[in-house]
C-alpha cells in the first residue's frame, strides 16, 4: 500500500539532482543579465517607424543603444529597408505590405535609412 502511494520521483532522486546545477546556472545568468541592464541607462525601448505613401514616418527619430526599431509596411507596395551607415548596416530585404521587420541598435551614431526600391524614401535615426 505504502509503496504504491509514493510518487515515482521519490524512487529515482537522481534526475532531480542532475538538474539542480542547470537551474542554478540559469538563475545566475538571469542575475548577470539584470545587473548589466543599467549600463544602457533607461530601459530599452521598441520604436515604431511606419512606411506609408512611400515615405518613412517619422522622418527623424532619436533612439538609444539597445533600442529596437520596428519598420511596419502600411503601404500597398513592397519596400526594402536598408542602411549602409557605420552605426547600423543592415538590409531587411523585400518587405511585403502588412509585414513588420525590426533591427537592434547596437552603436551610437547617425543611421541613414533608405529603401532599395524607392530611392526617394529616406529617414534618419540618431542613436545616443
Ligand atoms: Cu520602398
Amino acid at each position: 500500500m505504502i509503496s504504491i502511494s509514493q510518487p515515482p520521483s521519490a524512487a529515482r532522486p537522481a534526475p532531480d539532482n542532475a538538474l539542480a546545477p542547470i537551474g542554478r546556472a540559469i538563475i545566475l545568468a538571469a542575475a548577470v543579465l539584470v545587473s548589466s541592464l543599467p549600463a544602457f541607462g533607461a530601459a530599452a525601448e521598441e520604436l515604431l517607424v511606419v512606411q506609408k505613401d512611400r515615405a518613412y514616418l517619422p522622418a527623424t527619430l532619436t533612439a538609444h543603444v539597445g533600442d529596437r526599431v520596428v519598420f511596419a509596411n502600411e503601404d500597398d507596395v513592397t519596400h526594402n529597408v536598408y542602411s549602409e551607415s557605420p552605426a547600423a548596416s543592415f538590409d531587411l530585404g523585400a518587405q511585403k505590405p502588412g509585414q513588420k521587420l525590426g533591427i537592434l541598435l547596437e552603436k551610437r551614431g547617425t543611421v541613414e535609412v533608405e529603401c532599395e526600391i524607392h530611392p526617394k524614401m529616406h529617414m534618419v535615426i540618431e542613436v545616443k
